[in-house]
């Protein structure tokens, strides 16, 4: 048997370049070799505001993605969080041998909630409910941007907490991250991971932008005042540009460097904004195909939750014998 590869994006807003080259492309890399499940993970989403009617538009839109970047729904199952129960249900009987300082430790809850008067309790048990995603499938790997990585390493802390208190239940997760992309940065403010959620219109290239658009935003990025390419001394903004050359390319280092170096920042922006839109064209073509036929997403989607709840099921059942709960 194969092993198991889980991971999920959130139906939060746009998804963009770094969601793709941290996360999507990997997914797509890798697919073939394990049993993967790959899910649109909206009880994340909700863990801020989202409207109602854009967030079941979302939903669907990034299930079309995943199909557009190269997942395959005949191998891959593509799961929908909210429609199998077993996400939310493992969430709460984690959350019972969580201590509450471990998730206060987190950078992205303290990150998430510094602008935030009234803060929910979603975003505090917000990597719980990864740990329930991920240790529900008993998966083995875990393919995620580099962000995630303190997330993954609490949900092992969470699966041995649980192991040591109840006995050997749950496989222990790695964490894959891609070679190259794994943490993308804003083109406005290279200083800060490129995010969804994000502000600024030249901060993130969306999947769905089009060429021109693309061509704008990357044109615009920040880059420093050096007069070219200097792979000793760049910036964070010149780096970051390279890098989503370099993930989107597929080049190695040894190609990067004498094709790069010296190069102005006007060409090197050039040469990166084709790249992306040479690679995000075929993308978009597929996308619009899939969204023609809303039927077959649909079908794919229930298909998808179908496959993965027995799998969910057993997980629970086993959960709930082990803390001692009644399973007749
Ligand atoms: N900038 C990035 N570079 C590389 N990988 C990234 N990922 C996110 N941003 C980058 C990876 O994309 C996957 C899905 O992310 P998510 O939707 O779960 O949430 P996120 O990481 O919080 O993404 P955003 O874009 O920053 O959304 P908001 O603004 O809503 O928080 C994950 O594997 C992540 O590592």
């Amino acid at each position: 048997m194969k092993a198991r590869v889980l991971s999920g994006v959130q139906p939060s807003g746009n998804l963009h370049i770094g969601n793709y080259l941290g996360a999507l492309k990997n997914w797509v890399r890798i697919q073939h070799d394990y049993e993967s499940i790959f899910c649109i993970v909206d009880l994340h989403a909700i863990t801020v505001y989202q409207k109602p009617e854009e967030l079941r538009a979302k939903i669907l839109e990034i299930a079309a993605l995943f199909i557009a970047s190269g997942i395959d729904p005949k191998h891959s199952a593509l799961v929908v969080q909210s429609m199998v129960h077993g996400h939310a249900e493992l969430s709460w009987l984690l959350t019972c041998v969580t201590p509450v300082g471990w998730l206060e430790r987190m950078t992205q809850y303290k990150a998430k909630t510094q602008a935030i008067e009234t803060i929910g309790d979603g975003l505090l048990q917000y990597p719980v409910l990864m740990a329930a995603d991920i240790l529900l499938y008993q998966a083995a790997i875990v393919p995620v941007g580099e962000d995630q990585s303190q997330h993954l390493e609490l949900t092992r802390d969470i699966a041995q907490r649980f192991n040591s208190l109840y006995g050997a239940t749950f496989v222990m997760p790695a964490t894959n991250l891609p070679a190259v992309g794994a943490r993308i940065m804003g083109l406005d403010e290279p200083e800060k991971k490129m995010s969804k959620s994000a502000a600024g219109a030249g901060h993130a290239v969306a999947l769905l932008d089009p060429p021109e658009v693309i061509r704008k935003k990357i044109m615009r990025a920040t880059t420093d005042s050096q007069p070219g390419v200097d792979f000793e001394t760049m910036g964070a903004g010149v780096e970051n540009l390279l890098a989503i050359f370099q993930a989107f390319s597929g080049w190695s280092d040894d190609q990067m460097k004498p094709h790069f170096t010296g190069m102005r920042y006007g060409d090197l922006k050039k040469q990166v904004a084709e790249m992306v839109v040479s690679q995000l064209e075929p993308l978009q073509a597929r996308y619009r195909e899939i969204t023609a036929d809303p039927a077959y997403l649909a079908g794919v989607l229930r298909e998808g939750a179908e496959r993965v709840t027995p799998i969910a099921d057993s997980t629970v059942r086993l959960v709930k014998e082990r803390m001692g709960l009644y399973t007749p």
